[in-house]
């Protein structure tokens, strides 16, 4: 029989806090019409501080003054020491149901069940304050409000890493980030420090690969994959294990920035993701991803195909494992406060609930440490899971006590087990009472600094991811590593990484070589490379565009009311860009700049320069440009051909989609290269 346990009401599972109320009950705490103090006394003046007359010293006697400069003082908390920088939002997962074969963790299995997830996605190097659009890799981090629990899937936007063992983490994160003694460069992989190590350290060449893809400059949040990067281990309802990764497929599809655009955006917009996921929430163009699982079988020498799942540098392709969708999120709700909610939330690899166990890779074994830690200091202590953002929505009933920040008053006098003066519990919950239970898997072996002998191949995967890419997107490789090289100062570190590239492929290191004006190395690139076509974000598919942006240059008036009305309907948002301000303009000549447009529509003749920029700058990023009336003079006066590829003479809204769904017009690209080129 079970013990009944007096609990005080926040412990009582039939009163467990859902997010609503708890955030409800914070907000609550500013009631009252009248200003007060933190104390609740009513305040008359908050302008003037008291002084002996006039034009007289401040009085120390001055509470008011005091406390509300004090606690401005400490309005800051430190920032993430990585991924400092980021934003995020509530959603709803939705399980599909058919994930009940691998796991037993409810909010995966059980179709149709629904829990409140918050995201926050990041970049990884800059400070809070640095542009959204800097090319490196975004984090993707989810919180799941399970019933069994908080489940957090702390990953990125690439399906690797650049260590295989967390114990390098310092040393990456110190050569990635600015130097220390400028504190430059600001969020930036593009400098000395970066590509001596990387250069020296092999193991990161195929993450390298990723971030001078497409992929380290997403178009926005809603167009990114997420993955959970590491294997992990899901136990089903009868304990059989399988290995899996996890992935999330955006609904949107993977599309980027181009590398000029970002640098651009920096500037133009440094809060660009940020600003259109909140604005996208605002307008119920929600962002939507599919969670999917790669299973493989959970064999004793954990490997699949040949590749060796505990090693956090390699991906399995979906070629051989498919990625099967088991749920949709969808993130339909703004934060209210981004201090409360956005910077306090507080991931753990180690929240992980009864279905879902993970395996000896060791990178995820050292995060399993890192995670908790960083908070105690980040967030002030050991209560930093009684905030709002971090409160399970599953009862809580864990006996921890204390500590600073303490916001609970907790009940009762005997915290402790096995007692007697508190009936007994709370009691420990057996398996058949949902209680989490490791794995059982056999470890042996001697206590070795070593790593598996598969972990020393570097190349294979750089090689494969590679390949893999449509020719375009091995160009913009091409141009990103060239563009980073050039940075360092160090000719020494651009010699040694040529001769890394050498190993993957000859002829992007005959490229890049060219572009530094240096010899190309010879290497030893792997002979057979099986490409894995599932990598490439340059397809012929066309994806859905709600969310898109699209600038119509002219007056609103009538002439491009129903292309914009049928756009919109679509979920595309348009903006009027008009000569000046008025009524239905969104943006002027003056302030519109291309990079915040999908595609243009020119609807007016104009030889403003400042439109003329913006024209020859969505022509050079590939973007689709359409025209009306006398539009075709605004172009002839920005320079373009009209009869180029996506120049769109009187589109309707049905070219114009079909358009944005193609992310850009990639057959103009060859006519962007220097002649010489
Ligand atoms: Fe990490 C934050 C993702 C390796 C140590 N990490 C952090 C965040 C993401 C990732 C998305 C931001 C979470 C948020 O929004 O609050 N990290 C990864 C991925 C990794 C990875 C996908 C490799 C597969 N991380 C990694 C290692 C270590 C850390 C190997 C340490 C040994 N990561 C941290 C941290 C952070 C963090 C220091 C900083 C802030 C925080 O945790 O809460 O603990």
């Amino acid at each position: 029989m079970e013990p009944t346990v007096p609990s005080p009401a926040h412990l009582d599972p039939e009163e467990s806090t859902p997010l609503e109320t708890s955030l409800a009950t914070e907000r609550g705490l500013q009631t009252g019409d009248y200003l007060t103090s933190g104390q609740g006394v009513r305040l008359p003046d908050t302008d003037h501080s008291l002084k002996a007359g006039p034009r007289g010293p401040s009085l120390l006697e001055d509470f008011h003054l005091r406390e509300k400069i004090t606690h401005f003082d400490h309005e800051r908390i430190p920032e993430r020491v990585v991924h400092a920088r980021g934003s995020g939002a509530y959603g709803t997962f939705t399980a599909y149901g058919n994930a009940a074969s691998v796991t037993k963790a409810g909010f995966l299995a059980e179709k149709g069940r629904e829990t409140q997830v918050f995201v926050r996605f990041s970049t990884v190097l800059g400070s809070r304050g640095s542009a959204d659009t800097v090319r490196d890799v975004r984090g993707f981090a989810t919180k799941f409000y399970t019933a069994e629990g908080n489940f957090d899937l702390v990953g990125n936007n690439m399906p690797v890493f650049f260590i295989q063992d967390a114990i390098k983490f310092p040393d990456l994160i110190h050569a990635a980030k600015w130097h220390p003694d400028r504190e430059i460069p600001q969020a930036q992989t593009a400098h000395d420090t970066f590509w001596d190590f990387v250069s020296l350290h092999t193991e990161a060449t195929h993450h390298v690969f990723w971030a001078m893809s497409d992929r380290g400059i997403p178009r926005s949040y809603r167009t990114m994959e997420g993955f959970g990067v590491h294997t992990f281990r899901l136990v089903n309802a009868d304990n059989e294990t399988a290995l899996v990764k996890f992935h999330w497929k955006p609904v949107a599809g993977v599309h980027s920035q181009a590398w000029e655009e970002t640098q651009l955006t920096a500037g133009v917009d440094p809060d660009f993701h940020r600003r259109d996921l909140a604005d996208s929430i605002d307008a119920g163009l929600f962002y939507e991803y599919e969670l999917g699982i790669q299973v493989m079988p959970d064999n004793p020498d954990e490997t699949f195909e040949g590749i060796d799942l505990l090693d956090p540098t390699k991906i399995v392709p979906e070629e051989l494992a498919p990625v099967q969708p088991i749920g949709k999120l969808v993130l339909n709700r703004n934060p209210d406060n981004f201090h409360a909610e956005t910077e306090q939330i507080a991931f753990h690899m180690g929240n992980v609930v009864p279905g879902i166990d993970v395996t000896n890779d060791p990178l995820l074994q050292g995060r399993l440490f890192s995670y908790l830690d960083t908070q105690l200091s980040r967030l002030g202590g050991p209560n930093f899971t009684q905030l709002p953002i971090n409160r399970p929505h599953a009862p809580v009933n864990d006996n921890f006590r204390d500590g600073m920040h303490q916001s609970v008053v907790h009940r009762g006098i005997a915290p402790y087990l096995p007692n007697s003066l508190s009936f007994g519990g709370p009691v420990p919950a057996g398996p058949e009472n949902g209680g989490y239970v490791h794995v059982p898997k056999p470890v042996l072996g001697d206590k070795v600094r070593a790593n598996p002998v598969s972990f020393a191949d570097h190349y294979s995967q750089a090689a494969l991811f590679y390949h893999s890419l449509s020719p375009i997107e091995q160009d913009h490789m091409v141009e990103a590593f060239t563009f980073e090289l050039s940075k360092c100062y160090e000719q020494a570190i651009r010699v040694r990484m040529l001769s890394v590239l050498a190993n993957v492929d000859a002829g992007l290191t005959a490229k890049v070589a060219a572009g530094l004006g240096l010899p190309a190395p010879e290497g030893k690139p792997p002979v057979a490379v099986t490409p894995s076509p599932a990598l490439a974000q340059i397809t012929d598919r066309t994806w859905p565009i709600a969310g898109r942006v699209v600038g119509v240059i002219g007056t609103p008036d009538a002439a491009t009311a129903a292309l914009q009305a049928t756009l919109k309907t679509q979920g595309v948002v348009v903006r009027v860009i008009a000569p000046v301000g008025g009524e239905g303009v969104e943006r002027t000549f003056q302030t519109a700049r291309s990079v915040e447009f999908d595609a243009v529509v020119v609807a007016m003749a104009t030889d403003n320069p400042q439109v003329t920029v913006l024209l020859q700058e969505a022509y050079r990023h590939a973007k689709a440009i359409g025209v009306q009336g006398d539009g075709e003079r605004t172009l002839a006066a920005a320079g373009i051909d009209v009869k180029a590829p996506g120049i769109l003479r009187d589109p309707d809204a049905e070219t114009l989609a079909a358009a944005l769904g193609k992310h850009r017009v990639w057959e103009r690209i060859p006519l962007l290269k220097p002649a010489a080129a």
